[in-house]
């Protein structure tokens, strides 16, 4: 229940309140499609974090991001740049520093705003699942993946992401 509720913070957070659509051109890169795929990458993730800590790709690169979970619990692969995720997790503290009413609030706003699962940067793998991520990198740069599944700790795991100059 905890940690459904940390995920759901999460949810209303990662869009900034909005929903993002499928189609959505992020400043750091788009969706891919399966036809695109210049190369696939892939990745075991867990509760004690993920099997890679980092990645090199080419700005115009399409990337396959396989995920699998051998946890027991529900894990994210998200990619997004640092200053993204910094905001994130300080929202996610803010909600959480509310106690029962930052409860009840990010529960409303959540049933608003509907699920995001459509966000074309985030995957969630449920355990024993594997999932894939479909990434068109379009700007040289830094970025990060993560997932911000928590159990009730500010617990967030992430790795590195470099997108060189095509
Ligand atoms: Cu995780």
């Amino acid at each position: 229940m905890w940690r459904h509720l940390i995920l759901t913070a999460w949810l209303v957070v990662s869009a900034g309140g909005a929903a993002v659509a499928e189609d959505t051109v992020l400043a750091f890169g788009k969706a891919g499609t399966p036809a695109g795929v210049d190369r696939t990458v892939d990745i075991v993730t867990s509760e004690s974090g993920f099997s890679i800590s980092s990645v090199s790709v080419r700005a115009g690169e399409t990337v396959a991001f396989r995920v699998t979970n051998k946890g027991e619990e529900l894990h994210e692969f998200l990619i997004t740049t640092v200053e993204e995720q910094r905001k994130h997790l300080e929202q996610m503290a803010d909600m959480m520093g509310e106690g029962e009413d930052g409860v009840e609030m990010m529960r409303e706003s959540t049933l608003q705003e509907g699920l995001m699962m459509d966000d074309p940067n985030i995957l969630f793998v449920e355990p024993g699942f594997t999932e894939t991520l479909i990434w068109t990198f379009t700007e040289p740069g830094d970025l990060i993946f993560a997932c911000n599944v928590v159990d009730g700790s500010d617990r967030s795991i992430q790795g590195a992401i470099t997108v060189f100059p095509r």
